[in-house]
């Protein structure tokens, strides 16, 4: 039985990719779950123009009526911030979606997998996902992807919702390479501060290039971690994080929301908590991060 995947680039993410530009994965998933209507749109905007400032080009990864799509583009990206009808795709989940026709956004774990599917080294998101606080069992297949994909994540850590030390531990565990850029501290999503420190820190673009270099000269199987903190005049203070993590817990047990759901649900129950500000932090951290995966992508289409 011979079964032709079904993948697809988007024609923008084409004419890169021929062009020789340096590419950026960017996740669907946080544009059709994690941020609302319009901010999603707005997020998109910025984390391209800050690839293309840099001189590379945005891929955001998707399933697409059933096909992994390389470059979510057009009319198909405008359906999907109108998040109408589109599900939430883990790794697991891509089989399904693709067997069945379906339309799916990207989690980290699922853009992990699309990342092995187009060849794509650098991949720039907000928060991975981890171990959540409770249910103490759900921990995300963000975890288990980054072990087994190598390809550099830049993220400002684990989410604030999540058992930081927890998910510390487990990216340890699985072997993941993990390194601050510009500091010595596990960044805590919206807020810079978590007090946990990291194994080690890199202050340039240059040495992340050099990082998977040595990474896959070594055969290591998974990915490099990248954190950096969100942008000062954005980031919220860690107290007032705490304090609206802890009413979004109470109101994820009230609702009995498990599984899927959840991450998203603690995501809009943050930012009702906050009063918005957790969202433009969550804006501000994405271009942020978008900008230094680019300087990456193109550090390392450079010979060393
Ligand atoms: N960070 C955000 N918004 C999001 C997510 C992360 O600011 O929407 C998404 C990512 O796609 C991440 C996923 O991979 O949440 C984790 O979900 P879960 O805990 O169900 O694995
Ligand atoms: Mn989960």
């Amino acid at each position: 039985m011979t079964v032709r995947p079904p993948i697809a680039w988007g024609p923008a993410a084409a004419a890169a990719r021929a062009a020789g530009t340096p590419l950026v994965a960017l996740e669907s998933s946080v544009l059709a779950q994690g941020l609302p209507v319009p901010a999603n749109a707005e997020a998109d905007r910025r984390m391209r123009a800050a690839i293309a400032a840099r001189g590379a080009a945005p891929v955001i990864t998707a399933m697409v009526r059933g096909t992994l799509t390389l470059g979510l583009e057009g009319d198909d990206l405008a359906r999907f911030l109108r998040r109408e009808g589109i599900a939430k795709v883990s790794a697991r989940d891509l089989p399904v979606a693709a067997a069945q026709g379906r339309d799916g956004a990207t989690t980290v774990a699922g853009t992990l997998a699309a990342c092995v599917v187009g060849g794509l080294d650098v991949f720039a998101t907000g928060g991975i996902g981890g171990v959540h606080r409770e249910p103490a069992f759900d921990e995300s297949a963000d975890l288990d992807e980054l072990g087994r994909t190598s390809a550099v994540v830049v993220c400002a850590g684990a989410k604030s919702i999540l058992d930081l030390p927890a998910t510390l531990e487990r990216l340890e565990s699985r072997g993941i390479t993990l390194v601050g850029y510009r500091t010595a501290e596990f960044p805590g999503f919206f807020t810079a501060s978590t007090g946990l420190p990291l194994p080690a820190s890199v202050d340039s673009a240059a040495e992340v290039a050099a990082l998977l270099r040595s990474a896959r000269a070594l055969r290591r199987p998974g990915a490099v971690l990248v954190v950096q903190p969100p942008p000062p005049e954005a980031a919220l203070d860690r107290a007032t994080v705490e304090v609206a993590v802890e009413q979004a817990l109470g109101e994820a047990r009230d609702g009995g929301i498990r599984g899927a759901a959840l991450t998203p649900f603690l995501l809009a129950a943050v930012e009702r908590a906050t009063g918005g500000a957790s969202r433009r932090a969550n804006l501000a951290l994405l271009e942020r991060n978008a900008a230094l995966a680019a300087e990456v992508a193109v550090a390392l289409s450079v010979p060393p």
